[in-house]
């Protein structure tokens, strides 16, 4: 349950955080299937308390009441109609699974189904559950107990016991409803704070992936794990590989001080594996998600976000460019203080993103996946889907550049007075290719810098300190 099921030629997911399914429907249509994504994370689709202090934080979609397929998002006929819509155009979608909690205490609480709850009593007649279907009311407190960090309560949300039964059986029925509207696999939220073995019985009972939606017969969903693990605590993300991937949080952070400068870019020749991560085949890879890059969750400081967009475009053009782990993108809303919900009215109405002349997003929506530089680089990585690194070379210190086997080159200036001004190996046939970072290549003809190959398969590369852009890339589908 570790293949993400995409279509070929495709090798990219995109976090599509807090957007609405009709918006994300369009943008399956109009932007990700032609530029070759593979598929879409969507934000929680069950019904979840509605929080109005903070009025209409984030987060609120943590907070379960019931598994009834209607949020913000839309209900779910919008969800059916995007899943079916996307699947057509080789866009997978992924939902995020709540899975170990319910929601924390708060009077009145209802969703957007008209779903209520006593939270104080652990009573949520709308799916139904009861005081027996959770743990004891502990808080997480010990991340070096392996009992307290999964049978207490995260942050103070009412703790499932998926040991029960009754409680599994209330799981597998709501993940095959999601299977049954089409959707190829899960990430599962919290897992660190679930037990691994209780997790590998709810996955082996879900079912196969709906053949009505183009999935072959006898596909398993994909799992992808939410398990922090930075090292220092006494549970490990290898306690879950063996029945699913997991995000690999030591990458977010490390790729973050790698490009902020705390760590020379050289170091990078062996990213993955040789930095003691998880096998590439387990690992689910990003550069910022949707909590620490507001300080919640792990990584701190390190984290790059859009915020700092030269350093973050270098960042996740590294990723795309390199071969580790499923790499997922993120795609954001602009916020200003960490418990902001998405764009919306007085209502609580999320508001859609608007498409700018130039590809951009306006209404409050940053879609750091329409920034050229990253999505030419998930063209990038579909062009060289099956090499491996080569040619590595490095200045000694922040500047590099490697071959993907003889259909792609990139290189990197991370330092923030010297030039880059050098001839490398490109690897690739001699002819003109267009930089896909400065520009694109479009109906023949290249917006950006034009780099000469030689027959030796040299180039001349000149990226400047001064730059807008820290990166370049060529490829076998940009030559002019
Ligand atoms: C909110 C309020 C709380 C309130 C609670 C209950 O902020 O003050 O007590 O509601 O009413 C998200 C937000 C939370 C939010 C929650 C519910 O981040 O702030 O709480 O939704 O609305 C740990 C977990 C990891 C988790 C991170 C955030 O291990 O699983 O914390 N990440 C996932 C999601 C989050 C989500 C939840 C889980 C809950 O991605 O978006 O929370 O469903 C060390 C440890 C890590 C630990 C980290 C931070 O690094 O190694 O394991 O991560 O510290 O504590
Ligand atoms: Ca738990």
């Amino acid at each position: 349950q570790k293949d993400p099921h995409v279509w070929d030629g495709r090798s990219a997911i995109v976090h599509l955080f807090e957007w609405k399914f009709a918006d994300i429907a369009d943008e399956c249509e109009r932007f990700l299937g032609p530029k070759g994504f593979a598929g879409v994370q969507v934000s929680p689709v069950h019904e979840n308390v509605i929080i109005s202090s903070p009025f209409r934080p984030w987060w609120e979609r943590y907070q379960l009441v019931s598994y009834k397929l209607v949020s913000r998002s839309g209900d779910e006929n919008a969800f059916r109609d995007m899943v079916r819509r996307c699947n057509n155009v080789g866009i997978r979608i992924y939902v995020d699974v709540v899975l170990n909690q319910m929601s924390g205490s708060w009077p009145d609480a209802h969703g957007q189904g008209g779903s209520t709850a006593d939270t104080y009593n652990l009573q949520y007649p709308a799916v139904p559950y009861g005081p027996g279907d959770f743990h004891s009311t502990c808080t997480v407190s010990n991340y070096q107990d392996p009992s307290n960090v999964r049978n207490c309560e995260l942050v103070g949300l009412h703790d499932l016991n998926q040991g029960s039964d009754y409680v599994r059986g209330k799981m597998i029925e709501y993940l095959n409803h999601l299977v049954d509207c089409g959707v190829a696999g899960f990430r599962v939220d919290a897992a660190k704070h679930m037990w691994p073995a209780d997790l590998q019985y709810i996955y082996s009972k879900v079912n196969n992936l709906n053949t009505d939606h183009g999935f072959p017969s006898g596909a398993r969903p994909f799992f992808y794990q939410e398990v922090i693990d930075l090292g220092g605590e006494a549970i490990h993300s290898t306690e879950y590989t063996g029945f699913g991937r997991v995000t690999e949080f030591k990458y977010s952070r490390d790729i973050g001080d790698a490009f902020r400068g705390n760590n020379a870019i050289k170091w990078l020749v062996n990213f993955g594996v040789g930095w003691g991560y998880i096998p590439d085949g387990d690992a689910l890879v990003f550069v910022d998600n949707h909590d620490n890059q507001r300080g919640h969750g792990a990584g701190g400081a390190s984290i790059l976000t859009y915020k700092t967009s030269k350093l973050y475009k270098m960042a996740v053009a590294f990723m795309l460019a390199y071969p580790y782990g499923y790499p997922r993108v993120m795609s954001s809303f602009s916020f200003d203080n960490s418990d902001q919900g998405p764009p919306q009215d007085g209502n609580g109405n999320i508001i859609s993103p608007s498409i700018n002349a130039d590809g951009t997003c306006g209404n409050g929506w940053v879609c750091e996946h329409r920034w050229r530089q990253i999505f030419n680089m998930v063209g990038f990585r579909n062009a060289v889907a099956g090499t491996a690194v080569s040619n590595w070379w490095d200045n000694g210190d922040k500047q590099i550049s490697f071959c993907r086997g003889n259909k792609g080159f990139v290189a990197f200036n991370d330092e923030f007075n010297n030039d880059l001004k050098q001839t490398l190996q490109t690897c690739l046939p001699a002819g003109d290719y267009c930089d896909v970072i400065s520009g694109s290549y479009e109906n023949g003809s290249c917006t950006g810098k034009t780099v000469t190959v030689g027959s030796d398969g040299k180039a001349y590369i000149e990226i400047l300190s001064s730059a807008d852009d820290g990166v370049l890339a060529i490829h076998v589908n940009s030559k002019v």
